[in-house]
Formats: C-alpha cells, structure tokens, sequence
C-alpha cells in the first residue's frame, strides 16, 4: 500500500507543491500538486531529485572527523563536545571566529529561525554568505528607497501586459526573489491576452526563446540601458501618477536632472543596443498599459549592481507601474516577515582589504579568503559552513581553498566531503529531506500571490539522524556548556513559526495553515505601498545621495569596453542548482552541460571547431573546456555554468566527481565588486580563449 504526501519541493524558489507517493521509506513517485494554490500543479526535473538526495549513497549519516588517517565517524554528543572544547579553547586565545551560510539554509525555515542561536554562541561577529554572491544590490536599494531591506516588489505577471526581464532567466531558474511557479505558463498566458515578454541579455536564453523580443546587451553595461530609459520616459513629464506622488519625497526632483547629465547615444554605445529599441522599451513601458521591469542575477552580480536594482525601482515608478495591478506590487504572505524583523543596516566593516559596505551585517564574501589568511591578529582561525560550498560559489575558488586549509577549526553542516567540507575537521551532517518539515518562509514575500504553505515531514527521522536546527541547536548548547555559559530554553522552530503567524495580519495559527495541505492562498497582490513603507517619514526615498553619487562615477566608466578581451559570464540550467545535484544520476544524464558558449564569429576568428577543447584565461585563473559553438550567445561574449569543478581530490559526492567539469569561479576575481554592496561581480570577466595545447610529456 502506498500513501500520497502533500509537500513544498525546498530546492528553489519556486516552492512548488508535490505529491509524494510513498511505499514505506521508498518513494515511488513524486508528481506536481494539480490542487497547490501557487503552483497549480507545475514541477520541474529537480522535482524528482528530492528522491535522490533521500536516498543518495554518498550521503554521510553521521558526524565526521578528519583525522591523520582519513575520516573517522563519531556520534554526535562525542562530535559536540569536541568541537564544543576546541570553540572554548579558541576564544581563550582571542581568535577570531565567523560563519559562512550557504543557499540551501534560506530554504530551510527551521534552520533559519535556529542559526543565529548557535552563531551567537560562538560569538562570532559577522557573517559572510552566498547574498553577497547574489542579492545584496536588492536588498541595499529596498533599504534606501521603502525602509526594509526585504520589501520586495515583484511583477505582478498574472494581471500584466508586458514584462521586461533584464538579466534574468526564469525558465532554467524558476524565478528568483520572485516566486513564480509555473513562469512558462503564466507567460503563455500572458500572451493570450495580448501581453508581450521582452527579454534583455547577451545570451538568448531558455526565457529569451518564449519571448516576443529579445535584445542583446553588453555585460555589465545595464546601467546605460536603465538610466536611457528613464530619460525616454522622463522626457515626457517627470508628474508621478496620484497615489503614488504623494508617496514620494522631495529628492524624486533630482532624478531628473541626474538622467539628463547623459547623451541617449552615448548610453545606446555604451550597452550595445539601439537608440531607437531604448526609446521604444521605454514609450512601451509608459504606454499607460499594466507594465513592470524586473532585474536579477545579470544586474546584481556586477559592479553597478545597487545603482541598476534602484533604476529598475524609479523606471516602475516612473511609468506609474509601482504598486498597481499588473505592475510591481509588495506581497503580504501568509506569514509578514518583514513586519517581524528589524528593517535592516547599512553600515561598513574593516577588512584587511580596508573598508568595505557591510549591508545587513554581511561582511562582503569576495573578501572572504584576505580575512581567512591575513597576517594579524584578526585572521579567522575559527570557521562554521553552513549549508554552503564556496569553494566553487565564491570568485577564485582556488585562491579560498587554500585559505581553508589554514584554519584551526573548521566545522561544516553539509551531508557531503564537498569541494569546501573535505578542508572541514567536522562535518556535521543533516537528515535527508524528506524528513524535514518545510515553510515558505523567505519566498511567501516574494510571491506572486499572498499566500503560504507548511508541509510536515514526510518521513519518520532515521535512526540516529539530526535535522539541521536541531545540529544547530544541540550544538549551541554543548558551546555555552564548555564556555561556562548559561544555556536559555529556546522556543523550538514550529514553535516560533506558529508565534510568528500568528503575529502576522492574517493571523492564522500553524495548527490551521497545516490543515490546507495545498496551501492556503490569500488571493492576488493588492496595493498596499502607502500602508508598509517603514522610511522614518513613511516616504519612498526617491534619490538617495550614495545612489545619485554612483551614477557620477559609473558615468566616468562610459566607453571604457576593455579591447582584445572575451567577456565571461555564467548560465544556469533547469536540471542543476548551484554546486549540489550534480550527484544525481538523472539530473546530469545527458550530454556534458559544463562547455564554453561562443559565437560562430569568435569561435573561427581563433580557429576553433565545435567540441575543441579551449584554454580560458583571466586575471586569476585558466581552465580548459569544451566549446560549444552557437549564435545564442552574442559576439564578443562567452558563458560557463558555475557550480561545477567536481574533480577535486577526496570528495564523496561519485557521480558529481564522474561529471566534473570546471568551476567557472576559477576565473572569476574577487577585486570586482559593487563599491555601494560589496556585492561581488561574477560576471563580465575579461578572458582571452585559444585552442588547448596538446600537452606533450617531456622525455
Ligand atoms: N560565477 C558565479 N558564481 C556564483 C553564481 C553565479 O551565477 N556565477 N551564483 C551565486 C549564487 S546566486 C549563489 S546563491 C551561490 C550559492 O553558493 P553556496 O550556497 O555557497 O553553494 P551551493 O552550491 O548552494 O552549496 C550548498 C551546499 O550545501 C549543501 N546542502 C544542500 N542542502 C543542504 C541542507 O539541507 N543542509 C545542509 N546542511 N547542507 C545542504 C550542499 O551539499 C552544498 O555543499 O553561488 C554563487 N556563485
Ligand atoms: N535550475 C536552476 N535554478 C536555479 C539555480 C540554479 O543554479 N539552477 N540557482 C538559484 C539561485 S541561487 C538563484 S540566485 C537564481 C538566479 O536566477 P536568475 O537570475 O533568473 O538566473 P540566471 O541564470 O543567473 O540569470 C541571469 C541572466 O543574466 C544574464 N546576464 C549575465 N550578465 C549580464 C549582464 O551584464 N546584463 C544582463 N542584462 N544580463 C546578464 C545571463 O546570461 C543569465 O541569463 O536561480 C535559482 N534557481
Ligand atoms: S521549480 Fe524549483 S521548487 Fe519547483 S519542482 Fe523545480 S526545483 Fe522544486
Ligand atoms: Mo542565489
């Protein structure tokens, strides 16, 4: 007899729900839920992946540690006690600790409402993280603008008329700081009634071919496209729609003044796209019809990251699209964290590299590896992952496992020997999935409709297997026991999480959220801007200083296109998520996904043949890879997936190690950074490209 269990899929932001058809501790299959609210049924292949990464073989089931003569397995309190003596002893010598947090952390409330608890106990200050490799840039301009790193606006697609994506690919993502299952249907639907999808990025991606149009765009030079425009769509009057006017303070009156300082053709040289298709983005973006602009991974990861995520903001509100049906809107989920956590901080952090922007108390990952070996008595000496694989996520990647090599104490929480755990003394690793609870926690604000979903574990915990934040915790508490420190009785995670809903406007307990399994749905967006803006003068910060003062200095970088170079970007693909489900064997069936992507031009121009292996040089690193010849991708660029480079000595993860490939962060250099975020720039990497040497043994 099999039973059917109602769940979230926690790989991506999509949050899809799926049924999972069990037979005992077997899973038999795992199908989308035609009945979830948000996802209306809507899977995609990672979905099957939750079942190999329950029962994946590789994955370690107890506490490891890395002794002399390789790892040895310990119990837990055995485990605790140790790494809780050597924390102890650490301190005692005034050592300075800090934790890495990975993606799949944001995607595991219990964790999430848990981490901070043990970080404390640490006492480490500080936290580097996978948002520095991301999104900071967003929360930084939320910050400025609406009073809250985490107010998010997201198009409002099932009511829209045309959507601008710019340097976004929800087809192979899923969408991201939007959660938006079922992105291609809801395009398809889009279009039927009359809608347009316009897609900005140097590749003509999976999302750039259900598009209406797509237009090519020089990497990292978006800022030029976003402030042209402004100056279209300003040039016709700069009166802000009633309801929104009087919304906005005074500094609205410098946008203006600041878009005009530049030449509409220069902006139009300087990205690589038309005059004329800017002019007309902009007169189809005010046309009066529900319209939004949204921007991710292509305008955040770069060295304008800020300035484009806030010129996103202005262009929404300037065409009256902020805060309307069908345009961006704020969404109030199921459960309101933003109304729940403090709003957030901009401030700096000392670094060996000098100062550098501390936003949300982030310390910029791109400085990760300086502040791992620096010569003085701030070097980290003490290092808890969580969740996390930096050494292929992170810009020189090579340059960071070297850096880990020289800790004192490192503890990883990861169910694999990784590229980044394998340099762990502790590895610590969780349950398998299916024996974990789920909230929507972090994506119920990003969602494009209120809503929120709890789903139970699906599995009884196996014997002897911990979930994450009860690692987290137990761990804490063997800390504060060696310090001499008290330890406090802490609410458990499902207890927070029913406090928290409950606090929350609509007000529901867990108890009656769990009782719709399918998710409980609080219907479409509503405008609620003028009643959740947390500014201190409850106004939306049209022009903040920092902001204007950046768009100066990108205008000094117009027209500065490196010469004789490739420039090297990324891609995602729908069958992989970062660096951790290339140990599935159907995800990475297949031919080799991990090629270099050049135009048929560059490709010839270096006598290069489809399948050749080229040698990719940068700053920092080289790597030699296949090529893949294609006019999807625009002359004078070329892509690598980042989160592969699976050949490192001594992971467990077997399939991932068949499948190798290179890590893209080889080359990517830590030097570049949003100077207003720290946010790194992953892409747009100078890089020459020739044919690989044939590497003759010497005799
Ligand atoms: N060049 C380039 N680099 C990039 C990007 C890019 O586009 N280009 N993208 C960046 C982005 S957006 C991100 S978010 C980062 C991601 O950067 P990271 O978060 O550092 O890397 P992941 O690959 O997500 O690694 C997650 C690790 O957590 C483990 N893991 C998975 N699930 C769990 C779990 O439930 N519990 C625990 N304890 N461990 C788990 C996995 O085994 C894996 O080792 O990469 C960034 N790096
Ligand atoms: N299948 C899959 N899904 C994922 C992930 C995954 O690894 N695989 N990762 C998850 C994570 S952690 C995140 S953060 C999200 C990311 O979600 P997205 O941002 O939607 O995904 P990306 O594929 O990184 O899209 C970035 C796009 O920007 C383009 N681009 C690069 N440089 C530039 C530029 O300078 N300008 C412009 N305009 N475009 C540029 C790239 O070609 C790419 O198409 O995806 C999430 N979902
Ligand atoms: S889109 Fe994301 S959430 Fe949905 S099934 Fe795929 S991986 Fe899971
Ligand atoms: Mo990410």
């Amino acid at each position: 007899m099999t039973t059917i269990h109602h769940r979230t899929c926690h790989i991506c932001e999509a949050n899809c729900g799926v049924l999972v058809e069990m037979d005992g501790r077997e899973v038999v299959s795992i199908k989308g839920n035609p009945d979830h609210v948000l996802s209306r049924g809507h899977i995609c292949p990672k979905a099957t992946a939750i079942a190999d990464l329950q029962d994946d073989p590789d994955r370690l089931r107890r506490p490891m540690k890395r002794t002399a003569e390789g790892w040895q397995e310990l119990d837990w309190d055995t485990a605790f006690r140790e790494i809780a003596a050597k924390v102890a002893e650490l301190e005692g010598q005034q050592a300075r600790s800090a934790f890495y947090r990975g993606n799949p952390g944001a995607h595991d409330y219990a964790l999430s409402t848990q981490s901070g608890y043990l970080q404390r106990a640490v006492g480490a200050r500080g936290t580097f993280s996978a948002s520095t490799l991301d999104q900071i840039p967003h929360h930084y301009a939320q910050f400025q603008m609406y009073g809250h790193v985490s107010l998010a606006a997201v198009p409002d697609i099932d009511r829209s008329q045309l959507i601008v994506i710019v340097g976004g690919n929800p087809v192979a993502s899923n969408g991201s700081l939007w959660t938006v299952p079922d992105f291609r249907k809801r395009v398809k639907e889009m279009q039927a009634r009359g809608g347009r999808l316009v897609v900005v990025d140097p590749r003509k991606t999976e999302t750039a071919r259900i598009a209406d149009a797509w237009h090519p765009v020089r990497p990292g030079t978006d800022t030029a496209l976003f402030i042209g425009i402004l100056q279209c769509v300003l040039a016709q009057g700069d009166t802000l729609r009633p309801g929104l006017a009087e919304l906005v303070d005074g500094s609205w009156a410098k946008v203006k003044p600041m878009v005009d300082t530049f030449d509409l053709d220069d902006l139009a040289q300087h990205c690589g796209m038309p005059a004329d298709t800017i002019r007309a983005l902009a007169a189809e973006l005010a046309s009066g019809k529900s319209s939004a602009i949204y921007g991710r991974m292509g305008v955040s990861v770069c060295e304008f990251g800020a300035v484009n995520q806030w010129l996103i903001q202005l262009i929404n509100l300037a065409t009256g699209n902020l805060d309307r049906e069908g345009g961006t809107m704020f969404p109030q989920p199921l459960l309101d964290l933003v109304g729940q956590v403090g709003r957030g901080s901009l401030r700096t952090v000392e670094t060996a590299r000098g100062t550098l922007p501390s936003v949300m108390s982030e310390i910029p990952t791109v400085a990760f590896a300086d502040e791992l070996t620096r010569d003085d008595e701030q070097r980290i000496r003490t290092l808890f992952v969580i969740a996390g694989n930096p050494v292929l996520s992170a810009p020189d990647g090579r340059r960071t496992e070297d850096a880990l090599a020289g800790l004192d104490l490192m503890v990883s929480m990861d169910m694999h020997i990784t590229e980044t755990s394998r340099h762990a003394h502790y590895i610590l690793p969780p349950c398998g999935p299916l024996e974990k609870d789920h909230f929507t926690f972090f994506f119920g604000p990003l969602a494009v409709r209120d809503f929120g979903a709890y789903s139970p574990a699906t599995l009884e915990m196996e014997e002897g297997a911990k979930a994450d934040w009860e690692i987290a915790s137990e761990l804490a508490q063997a800390i504060l026991s060696a310090k001499g420190k008290q330890v406090p009785n802490l609410p458990t995670p499902r207890e927070q999480l029913d406090a928290m809903l409950q606090a929350s406007p609509a007000g529901m307990t867990l108890a009656e959220v769990e009782a719709q399994p399918n998710g409980v749905d609080l219907g479409p967006l509503k405008p609620c801007l003028a009643e959740r803006l947390l500014t201190e003068d409850k106004k939306i910060h049209a022009a903040p200083d920092p902001l204007l003062e950046d768009c100066a200095r990108f205008a000094e970088t117009l027209d500065t296109t490196p010469a004789g170079s490739l420039s090297l970007i990324g891609r995602r693909h729908v069958r992989s998520n970062n660096s951790w489900l290339h140990n599935s064997k159907r995800l990475v069936k297949g031919p080799d996904r991990c090629t270099l992507m050049i135009h048929p031009i560059d490709a010839k121009e270096r006598g290069l043949q489809d399948g050749d292996l080229a040698s990719v040089v940068s700053r920092i690193g080289a790597v030699e890879i296949a090529i893949e010849i294609t006019e999807d991708i625009m002359p004078g660029v070329v892509s690598i997936p980042h989160g592969w480079g699976h050949h490192r000595e001594g992971v467990s993860w077997q399939t991932a190690a068949d499948h190798a490939g290179v890590s893209l962060n080889d080359l990517t250099d830590p030097e570049r950074f949003d100077r207003l975020t720290g946010n790194a720039v992953l892409n747009g990497t100078p890089v020459t490209v020739e044919p690989a040497q044939e590497i003759v043994a010497a005799e």
